[in-house]
């Protein structure tokens, strides 16, 4: 089903003209309120009349997290704080965290969206939808809780933590839509074997996961031990939080709510536009944020855009599954290597279970990288010279893609940290 088919089946022409409109708008709009936005449209010489066409933006100056974060934390609001009606903030490993606020008309907007998303995944008001995302200052929990809630499904905000209790919940209330990050996901089903349920006996039927990457084969996985369809949900603080795009039941791509994100790809080395189809770095700009807009923002998560019609009848851009974040490139001994790349080989190998953690360290001037990995526990049961072989076999397959040698571990099933946020499958221990 489809939420909003006016605008989520625009005809492109049209969707064009209504960017150009709220792009002109909004470029006035930073350019008066925000003083950030116009020091740096001034320093790169762009007045707001210049922007007569949607390719103009290419003339606009990049945002990074680093704006943002030596703005910290109302610097870029471009209302007064008595309009902003809420303020919600990612964490980030390090520094300051970055801060965002939302308008009245923002948080009407963002639930518009978050329904979108939520209907697309396959989520109706006849739907009792438990949300596992924390609610708190990371926009994952309120975000999706107000989208269910729009489309008039019954919202149990259950948020973070206690996992037994979760799922109790889940049998008694008999929820039918589990909304949190595929990992916990993946934990609540690990959690609920321990506890002999059946999810095949539960009504559950809907997953709408997001907020991490999840692979193709994580989703199958869960998918299969939870007995439910499951989609991926993409969005970041900075330009809104969940809601920037969503899968449809098609499953070949998320959704872009282009209506009120515009949204390129760029080469992340030279800051060049991709031609359409091709991976590099998104960029978002958002066309209809009032508290808190972004021009050209600068996600670092790379993918690449798909604007063939989708069989679902959207007509709006699609992105494919984010491979993974340029600062996440590792590089190691002068290669580059990427954590989604280990996973996907992990991942094909017969017995070893969807949960590992990438160590990296630096003896003298030589890096390191470790991976511990967790099998199953017939494979953990076998005698030492197996398991020895086998690890020398991931070492190998991982040689062959990677380029460098990586020492395996492998690990007694369920040893790894579970989470019930974004997994931490990296360890840099050369940054400590
Ligand atoms: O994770 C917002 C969100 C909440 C999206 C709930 C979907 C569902 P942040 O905490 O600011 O916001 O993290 C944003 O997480 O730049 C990506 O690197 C990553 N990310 C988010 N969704 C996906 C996804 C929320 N579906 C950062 N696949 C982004 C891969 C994702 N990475």
């Amino acid at each position: 089903m489809i939420w909003n088919p006016e605008y989520e089946c625009i005809d492109r022409n049209k969707l064009r003209e209504l960017q150009l409109k709220r792009l002109q708008t909004l470029i006035k709009w930073v350019y008066n309120e925000v003083p950030f936005y116009r020091n740096k449209l001034s320093d790169a010489g762009v007045k707001p009349q210049d922007i007569k066409s949607l390719e103009d933006v290419a003339k606009l100056p990049f945002t990074t997290k680093t704006d943002l974060r030596d703005n910290y934390p109302f610097g870029m609001f471009a209302v007064p704080m008595e309009n902003v009606v809420r303020v919600h903030s990612s964490s980030g490993t390090t520094g300051k965290p970055i801060v965002v606020g939302y308008t009245r008309a923002d948080i009407n907007t963002w639930s518009e969206l978050t329904a979108r998303v939520a209907m697309a995944g396959g989520a109706t008001s006849k739907d009792i939808a438990h949300v596992a995302f924390g609610y708190g200052l990371f926009t994952g929990g309120f975000g999706m809780h107000a989208g269910l809630e729009r489309i008039g499904a019954s919202v149990v905000p259950v948020s973070t933590g206690n996992t037994e209790r979760q799922i109790m919940i889940m049998k008694d209330f008999g929820t039918t839509v589990l909304v949190s990050t595929p990992s916990y996901a993946l934990h609540i089903a690990e959690v609920g074997e321990s506890m002999d349920v059946d999810f095949s006996k539960l009504p559950l039927r809907v997953g709408l996961f997001g907020a991490e990457r999840c692979s193709e084969k994580l989703r199958k996985e869960i998918e299969s031990k939870l007995c439910i369809s499951a989609t991926d949900n993409y969005g970041l603080t900075e330009v809104m939080g969940p809601g920037v795009a969503g899968e449809c039941e098609v499953k070949n791509g998320l959704h872009i709510n282009e209506d009120h994100f515009l949204v390129e790809t760029i080469d992340p080395e030279t800051g060049e536009r991709l031609p359409e189809g091709s991976e590099g770095e998104l960029v978002f700009t958002t066309l209809t944020k009032e508290a808190f807009p972004v021009i050209r923002y600068r996600t670092r998560d790379l993918t690449r855009l798909l604007m063939d019609p989708c069989g679902c009848g959207r007509t709006i851009a699609r992105m494919e599954k984010v491979k993974g974040r340029t600062d996440d490139m590792l590089i190691i001994r002068g290669v580059n290597v990427f954590p989604s790349q280990i996973e996907s080989v992990l991942f094909e190998i017969e017995g070893i279970e969807p949960h590992y953690q990438i160590i990296v360290d630096r003896k003298g001037a030589m890096d390191l990288i470790r991976v511990l990995v967790e099998v199953s526990s017939d494979i953990f049961a076998g005698d030492m010279k197996e398991l020895m072989a086998f690890e020398r076999k991931v070492e190998a397959k991982l040689q062959t893609v990677l380029g460098i040698k990586v020492d395996v571990k492998l690990v007694e099933p369920k040893t790894l940290e579970r989470t019930s946020g974004k997994a931490k499958r990296v360890i840099d221990k050369r940054d400590l």
